[in-house]
């Protein structure tokens, strides 16, 4: 079943080098099979597109934003003082990845994610964006899928069976564990 014929999420992130962490959100929404509208709008080189967005998201009827930015991550915030639609941001660690030649450490954000991190929680009072853990965007998904079983009850009971599923596998790995004693079983993972 689906549950709208028009996207209910609006997926944004500040670079298409953003997109490798954010499909984290849309493959979780497109295993519930919720409908969504994925952009690249940044904040700092298309202002303009940030506002015309929200009013977009406003028109299109979205119930909820994801936004994921890294570095001076303002695309969260920014698209929050803009519209009444509540907006999860993801704080998103490696950049860069679009210049090559760069070395590992050139390509990533200095301080670690902590830069996005701080950047997207430490909103004004008056103007609240929640925010998961850096590159958690699996996890913005989840949670907007716990936002929107408030509306659609089929998706609660998805919700639950998604947590027994977690539960099952854990139990699972642990008797595995136990079996093959921890030095086989790390072995076996992680060769
Ligand atoms: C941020 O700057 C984007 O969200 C991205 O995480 C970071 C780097 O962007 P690129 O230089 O890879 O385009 O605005």
């Amino acid at each position: 079943m689906t549950y709208s014929k028009n996207p209910l999420v609006g997926i944004i992130m500040g670079s298409s080098s953003d997109s490798r962490i954010m499909k984290g959100a849309a493959e979780i929404l497109d295993e519930f099979k919720v409908k969504h509208e994925d952009q690249i709008i940044s904040a700092h080189r298309t202002p303009a597109r940030l506002a015309e967005y929200a009013q977009h998201a406003e028109k299109m009827g979205f119930d909820i934003i994801i936004a994921g930015a890294g570095g001076a991550a303002h695309l969260p915030g920014m698209i929050a003082s803009h519209t009444v639609i509540p907006v999860i941001g993801v704080p998103i660690l490696v950049y860069n990845d679009k210049h090559h030649k760069k070395t590992d450490t050139e390509k990533f954000s200095a301080f670690g994610g902590l830069d996005s991190l701080l950047s997207i929680t430490e909103m004004p009072s008056g103007s609240p964006v929640v925010a998961v853990g850096v590159n958690k965007a699996g996890n913005a998904g989840i949670y907007a899928m716990k936002i929107l079983a408030n509306k659609f009850p089929e998706l609660k009971k998805k919700l639950k069976q998604h947590k027994s599923n977690q539960h099952e596998s854990v139990v699972k790995e642990s008797e595995m564990m136990k079996k093959q004693g921890l030095s086989s079983f790390a072995k076996k993972k992680f060769k």
